[in-house]
């Protein structure tokens, strides 16, 4: 038999098929592309591979308590007695309870073992993943306009589209293989790339045409190309007749073109060449730069709406967002914020009373609202409304927006921290759980375009460590008997568990099994029986059927209203935060613990403009939250006012703002205003964060 494992990348949402190779010293011996694989026939891109083979940052070996202020080593039976124990106060005290931060990075089977446990167990409002930093707006989106999250189209969509629309997004950067096809596409057929973004990226500077929009006008942008389309009359009346709603209402709501052009900082024959590009089959993609502000979901239904209009719907087109997390669509299919398992809806009597009789737990534990949203549990945490937190795979302590005050606010409340490596939030922890990771864990996980697929074990995890799902499922037993088996749990009949409670529902796994898995390696939802699998959605040879309460596909109506922080004479300069390549969001994985200043771009213009502000290579970004110094780098692909770091430090949260969009509770990650200030200036602080290479982005 060959020692080549197949398993799935888990460092971003493409969910490319890997061999690993274990190795007698308990580490990988090797990685490879998987080549038959069925999603990436052996597609892979460096930092998939180098990440997951050698792992930078420091792991967490055995379990750590907090005494006379240090982390001290502990058994795990001590850690979980501790950790069970204030849980047990906690849920005792009349309106106490439990706040539980997941993460898109673990797997199906630990995401939904959490979730049962927070909203069946606990009984919590206070539960949310890091999913909500990241891809509800499109999520909340999709829902509105579809009646369903994630997106329609496919990976198979992308070699027959003709315009590649990519907006607020970099996936030369951030997903390297999806943007390997895209550019075959484009070479292969007579295709184009149209990339809206006011930095030039990587992506941008391949693009046919880069629009650079004022940040944070994509909304007005959107708007004034639907008008433009309407205009020249490109509109697909008898899709539109059929398949919609709301066509009227959005064409009396949509600004005047030139009104929308000038707020978003465009020609009119910029627009006219988005409007005309859209005549031809087009996938429109985004990212962050759409998902990750206060008018989040009203952009994310805006671009919709321009594939509705514009009868960009079925095979070669739609919209596709591009979901960042390797399982952040497995973990809104186990249960999030606003579903249960399977997208049930959270406030449906039905779905509740079918969740509550497939876990027996009463169906009056289930909490009655679906709680405020991971910004929101860090503001009851700080009122005190809660004292208890748990975070499970996410960094919220370098990952959020004001992210000193998150840090102030783990730290004075009792906090257990289950994570891998040592990271900003386990610094805050009073109790630390160490856990196994990728290339040390059995389970699944789920891709962009919806497809299931294993992650293996290759070797064991160091140390006392533990999988994640054996964790959850010690502290569920030790509150509540009855959740779960004693462990080690078997990964395989937790999948069967979720799968089943999935039967009948919009995100359908029933037809999927550890053994379909092991057969067909990827298997997309929704899959209601062992043969069948999920396609391009809502469309059947012709015919659409969309899951909202009328069939029909919703139009929209939100209009440009602002950014939450303008600028002003005090803070003159936009911040924005973006991707690099080789490096992964908070950088636990990847940070070099002997440089300290992070790096930020500006346009020479603005270094010329503010001289005074500039010593030795080094400047200090202040905003109304928190301000760091770091190093500077002139760079010409920033636009002029604008000043860009990379999110991989914890320096870039520090600066942000906790506003978020209210339909969606994603915060605006993307823009916030600053200035720049001399370093010399004794009342500034030096960012703690160590540096991460800046790449030609
Ligand atoms: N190498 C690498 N790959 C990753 C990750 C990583 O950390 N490193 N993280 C993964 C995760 S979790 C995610 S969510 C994805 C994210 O993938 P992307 O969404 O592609 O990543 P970002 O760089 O955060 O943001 C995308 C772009 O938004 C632009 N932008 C900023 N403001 C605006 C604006 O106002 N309007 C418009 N139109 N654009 C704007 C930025 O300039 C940036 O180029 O990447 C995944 N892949
Ligand atoms: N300013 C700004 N802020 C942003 C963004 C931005 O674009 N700009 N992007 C946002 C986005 S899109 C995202 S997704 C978030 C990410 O935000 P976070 O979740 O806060 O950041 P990560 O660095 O991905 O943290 C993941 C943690 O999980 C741990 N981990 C990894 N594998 C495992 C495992 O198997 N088990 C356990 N228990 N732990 C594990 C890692 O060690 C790490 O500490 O950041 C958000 N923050
Ligand atoms: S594109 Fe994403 S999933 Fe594929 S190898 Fe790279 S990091 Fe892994
Ligand atoms: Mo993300």
């Amino acid at each position: 038999m060959s020692d080549w494992q197949p398993t799935t990348c888990m460092r971003c949402a493409v969910g490319c098929g890997h061999l690993q190779k274990p190795a007698a010293d308990g580490k990988l011996a090797a990685v490879k592309g998987h080549a038959g694989h069925p999603t990436t026939d052996g597609s892979k891109c460096k930092r998939g591979i180098d990440e997951t083979v050698d792992p930078k940052g420091e792991r967490i070996t055995e379990p750590l308590i907090r005494r006379g202020g240090e982390l001290q080593p502990a058994t795990w039976d001590t850690a979980l007695g501790l950790v069970t124990s204030r849980f047990i106060e906690a849920l005792g005290n009349n309106d106490g309870d439990i706040a539980v931060l997941g993460s898109g990075q673990q797997t199906n089977e630990a995401a939904y073992a959490l979730g049962k446990l927070a909203r069946g167990g606990f009984g919590t409002p206070y539960y949310d993943s890091n999913t909500t930093l990241c891809m509800a707006s499109a999520v909340s989106a999709y829902f509105k306009a579809f009646g369903s999250d994630a997106p329609p189209p496919t990976y198979a969509d992308i070699p027959d589209a003709e315009t590649h629309l990519i907006w607020g997004a970099n996936p030369a950067t951030a997903h390297p293989v999806v943007y390997r096809w895209i550019t075959e596409s484009i070479a292969d057929g007579d295709g184009q790339l149209l990339v809206v973004d006011p930095v030039e990226t990587k992506t941008a500077a391949d693009a046919d045409t880069h629009i650079q929009p004022t940040a944070g006008t994509d909304l007005a942008l959107a708007r004034a190309v639907l008008a433009a389309v309407i205009d020249a009359g490109d509109v697909a009346t008898e899709f539109i007749e059929n398949h919609t709603t709301g066509y009227e209402e959005l064409v009396n709501s949509l600004p005047e073109l030139e009104t929308a052009a000038e707020t978003a900082g465009v020609s009119l024959a910029t627009v006219q060449r988005i409007a005309d590009a859209l005549t031809d089959r087009t996938l429109l993609y985004w990212g962050m730069g759409v998902n990750q502000s206060v008018q989040g979901t009203g952009t994310a239904r805006a671009l919709i709406d321009l594939c509705l209009a514009t009868g960009n719907m079925g095979p070669g087109s739609g919209p596709f967002s591009l979901t960042g997390q390797a399982n952040s669509m497995g973990n809104r299919v186990c249960s999030s914020k606003n579903t249960w398992p399977g997208h049930r809806p959270f406030t449906e009597t039905t779905a509740r009373k079918a969740v509550s009789a497939a876990w027996d737990v009463p169906l009056s534990r289930l909490p009655e609202t679906p709680g405020p949203g991971f910004v929101g549990i860090v503001d009851a945490l700080a009122r005190g409304d809660i004292e208890v937190c748990w975070t499970v795979a996410t960094n919220p302590a370098a990952g959020m927006p004001d992210a000193g005050q998150v840090k102030n606010v783990l730290r004075e409340s009792f906090l257990v921290a289950q994570d891998a490596f040592y990271s900003d939030t386990v610094e805050c922890a009073d109790v630390v759980l160490p856990a196994a990771t990728w290339g040390e864990t059995e389970g699944t996980t789920t891709n962009m375009e919806r497809r299931v697929s294993r992650v293996r074990a290759g070797v064991e995890p160091p140390g006392s460590a533990r999988q994640d799902l054996d964790i959850i499922a010690a502290i569920g037993n030790r509150i509540e008997t009855g959740l779960f088996p004693e462990p080690p749990l078997e990964p395989a009949a937790v999948f069967a568990e979720l799968s089943e409670l999935t039967a009948g529902t919009k995100a359908d796994l029933a037809g999927i099994s550890y053994d379909r898995l092991d057969e067909e390696l990827a298997v997309r939802w929704p899959a209601p029986d062992g043969e069948t699998e999920g396609g391009y959605r809502y469309h059947n040879e012709g015919s659409w059927s969309f899951e909202t309460e009328s069939g029909r596909a919703q139009f929209s109506t939100a209009t440009h209203s602002g950014v939450p922080e303008p600028l002003d004479a005090d803070y003159p300069l936009v911040l924005t935060t973006g991707r690099c390549t080789g490096v992964y969001n908070t950088g636990i994985r990847s940070r070099a613990p002997d440089v300290e200043v992070a790096n930020a771009r500006v346009h020479p213009e603005t270094i010329g403009k503010c001289l005074g502000a500039f010593d030795r290579g080094q400047t200090v970004i202040e905003s109304r939250r928190d301000s760091v110094t770091v190093t500077v780098e002139a760079d010409e692909s920033i636009p002029p006012g604008m000043v860009w770091v990379p999110i991989h430090n914890p320096a870039a949260n520090k600066l942000t703002l906790p506003e978020v969009d209210p339909e969606s509770d994603e915060p605006n990650l993307k823009q916030c205003a600053v200035c720049l200030t001399a370093p010399s200036r004794p009342d500034r602080t030096t960012a703690d964060g160590p540096s991460v290479p800046v790449d030609s982005d």
